[in-house]
């Protein structure tokens, strides 16, 4: 099974994490591929020795993107195009390859995912955020795609068919068009590079999107959930039911220092929110 992730530094442990919840349900050989435009060898060291634990077999790659294709746009980094263009940087001849988002956590088989049929397609994912269906769909039309927008945190890539459609000139002349338009660079550009019959959509279990503050309890049949928007169960301080789930699997990765470095991170979260709420107050510009 080949599985990619792209992340850098801030990422790592939840990709540990992750990986862990995988291995608890699927006991399928696993290549993992991780791409980063910027990685420490610490964190490095740390995903090899911690896949390593579970038997997977890690391939990590810090890459870089053509600076002058690929320069940062608007407030999108390069590391962005990393899932677009990774087939430039995996084995020729692989033909399936399951990209996934790190900000997840596994409760069921991914095999079940991986085993889906898309010889026909281009890829197989999941609707994006069915309860603003409509705006994302709204938002689709701007870009001038037909179809239902799909989620880019979990797709299954038929690699044969991403290899021999996308280059760069075909993105980058994509990304001139659409301008401001873009709001989800990545995720827009999935979706304007597929037609509706190169999409298999799936189940909604196979990428479960959440928002922090859903009180969800019911998570039967799930396979992976999504913890979506910018509050992680790692940087901000009360916790639903379903992020106190990515805390119970994390104690078995044994990776002690994220606890400092999560209170860390929630610590600056909240400075940054009162900040913000002064300025406003106060209406210093
Ligand atoms: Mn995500």
């Amino acid at each position: 099974m080949n599985i990619l992730c792209c992340v850098d530094d801030n990422y790592a442990y939840p990709l540990i994490n992750f990986m862990f919840s995988i291995r608890k349900y699927c006991d399928r050989e696993i290549n993992l591929y991780v791409l980063s435009t910027k990685l420490s060898d610490k964190i490095r060291d740390r995903i090899k020795e911690k896949c390593e634990e579970i038997n997977i077999n890690v391939n990590i790659q810090v890459v870089d993107l053509d600076d002058k294709i690929f320069a940062a746009r608007a407030h999108y980094t390069k590391d962005t195009f990393l899932r677009l263009f990774a087939y430039k940087f995996l084995p020729q001849e692989m033909d399936k390859l399951l990209y996934l988002d790190v900000d997840t956590l596994c409760l069921g088989d991914v095999g079940e995912l991986y085993d889906i049929d898309i010889n026909n397609y281009i890829l197989a994912a999941c609707r994006d955020k069915i309860w603003d269906l409509d705006r994302t769909i709204e938002h689709g039309k701007e870009l001038g795609i037909e179809h239902d927008m799909f989620n880019a945190g979990i797709i299954l890539f038929n690699m044969k068919k991403v290899r021999k459609l996308w280059d760069e000139k075909l993105v980058v002349d994509m990304i001139e068009k659409a301008g401001k338009k873009l709001l989800y660079l990545d995720q827009d550009l999935l979706n304007m590079l597929t037609k509706k019959e190169d999409i298999l959509f799936l189940d909604n279990k196979m990428n479960f999107q959440l928002r922090c503050f859903e009180k969800v309890k019911n998570l039967d049949g799930v396979v992976i959930m999504h913890y979506l928007e910018d509050r992680k169960p790692w940087n901000h301080y009360i916790l639903a039911y379903h992020e106190k789930l990515f805390w119970k699997n994390f104690k078995e990765t044994g990776c002690k220092e994220f606890y400092e470095i999560s209170r860390r991170m929630r610590r600056q979260k909240l400075i940054r929110k009162f900040k913000n709420k002064f300025k406003r107050i106060f209406g210093k510009k």
